[in-house]
């Protein structure tokens, strides 16, 4: 009897002394800006154990913090952080109002933080308490981008040289001051650039030109084997997405990405119709209800949805499952606005996820890594969760008090006779 105690307290690997339940004493958050803004959330348990969960909106940051500080927070203090399940469902069906950016990523941050305070209790790496490894590393890709064709295709090279074996290719259009996806300096690419919108311009004709150039030119040079991917950012019609489709098809893209809005999940039918070219949906989907027709009427491969987005592993892992029985994988959204917090669950589900497809990963700027301690590691186009429990992101509360907040909007879209379009 006490052997078996000891065996069970050796393989817990944690201190026995940890009794449950662990009762949420309080909880707050931090905004800071190394580099650009992020909303996180920190939980301490009266068991001196906490977590950490990203709220980040990006454009929109103090909205979610109103809603965690005013809505959330009071209603998690005294409540067992064991009970994720329920405190997900007490938050989501007790709001009344459902769904939406703000609320689900609030609850994405009290997930993520109370799957860390889990991890870090029982000694164990999230991927573990979802059932542990299916892969040894999860492929990434850049972005890589340039101001016309050729630059975009030195920039491909260098990622391709930097060993990732998967690039998004975004190029410019020439006449078209800040067309989407084009960044100003290699590895961190950022679209919220001012705190009032910048304006940027859109011309479809030009783009439909323009995009199966440089997919063409870019198989020429670089052969059939790196994966490349693309963004429409939303810009097209059905039509004319379906058009795009059907052009990209002898370059043998990975997946194109939001080729048209999906508010109407529908719209995609006529795209699939008309071309193979795999099809990417989902960073702004906040929950499984924004991608159920996508999925179950097999309409898209990709599912983009995100931990911040999705509202926390909870709610991601159940469109994961619901997408692999139409054999649809993830591809989790991962540009910079979704902090290191978001990238280190992410890995984690990734490793974990049996349909996994791509994750998506721009580099933080110096100041974020340094303000959020990591055991993610990456090399050579892998990232890899590393073993530490819970997710394995920390914040550095006290450099982050040295970056305070710096209000900063995303850019909006107008065709070139004024009208306002999709960013
Ligand atoms: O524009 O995350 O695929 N990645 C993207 C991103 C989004 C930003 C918006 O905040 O589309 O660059
Ligand atoms: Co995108």
């Amino acid at each position: 009897m006490s052997g078996s105690m000891t065996q069970a307290n050796v393989h817990s690997g944690q201190d026995a002394t940890v009794s449950f339940p662990m009762r949420i004493r309080d909880a707050r958050v931090v905004v800071t800006s190394p580099g650009r803004n992020f909303v996180t959330l920190k939980i301490e348990t009266d068991q001196g154990v906490y977590g950490i969960g990203d709220a980040t909106l990006n454009g929109r940051e103090k909205a979610v913090v109103a809603y965690l500080e005013h809505h959330v927070i009071p209603v998690l203090i005294g409540r067992d952080a064991r009970q994720i399940e329920d405190i997900w469902q007490f938050l989501y069906r007790g709001a009344y109002w459902r769904r939406g950016p703000v609320t689900m990523r609030a609850i994405a941050a009290v997930d993520v933080a109370l799957w860390d305070i889990k991890g870090k209790a029982l000694g164990a790496p999230i991927y573990d308490l979802l059932g542990g490894r299916s892969r040894d590393a999860v492929m990434v890709y850049g972005h890589a981008n340039g101001g016309d064709i050729p630059e975009t295709i030195d920039a491909v090279g260098r990622y391709l040289d930097a060993g990732y074996q998967a690039v998004r290719a975004q190029s410019g259009i020439p006449g078209l001051e800040l067309a989407y996806g084009v960044g100003r300096g290699e590895l961190h690419y950022e679209p919220a650039d001012a705190a009032l919108p910048t304006q940027s311009l859109w011309d479809t004709r030009k783009y439909m030109a323009l995009a199966p150039k440089l997919f063409e030119v870019l198989r020429d040079r670089f052969g059939p084997e790196p994966r490349f991917l693309h963004d429409v950012h939303h810009r097209l019609t059905p039509l004319e997405a379906a058009q795009l489709g059907k052009r990209l098809e002898p370059y043998d893209l990975f997946w194109i990405e939001d080729p048209t809005p999906a508010e109407n999940q529908e719209a995609f039918r006529l795209i699939r119709q008309h071309t193979t070219t795999p099809i990417a949906v989902g960073e702004v989907f906040n929950t499984i209800w924004d991608a159920k027709d996508l999925i179950q009427e097999q309409l898209i491969d990709f599912v983009r949805a995100s931990v911040l987005g999705a509202g926390g592993l909870t709610h991601l892992r159940r469109i994961a499952d619901f997408a692999a029985l139409w054999q649809v994988r993830t591809g989790c959204h991962g540009a910079t606005d979704l902090s290191p917090v978001t990238m280190g669950a992410a890995l984690h589900f990734d490793i974990w996820v049996p349909n996994f497809g791509m994750q998506e990963y721009m580099r933080h700027t110096a100041e974020t890594d340094a303000v959020f301690p990591h055991a993610y590691t990456f090399e050579r186009g892998f990232l890899r969760p590393g073993d530490a429990p819970g997710h394995g992101v920390d914040l550095d509360e006290v450099l982050a008090a040295r970056f305070p907040y710096e209000p900063r909007q995303l850019p909006v879209a107008r065709l070139t006779d004024g009208t306002m379009w999709n960013w």
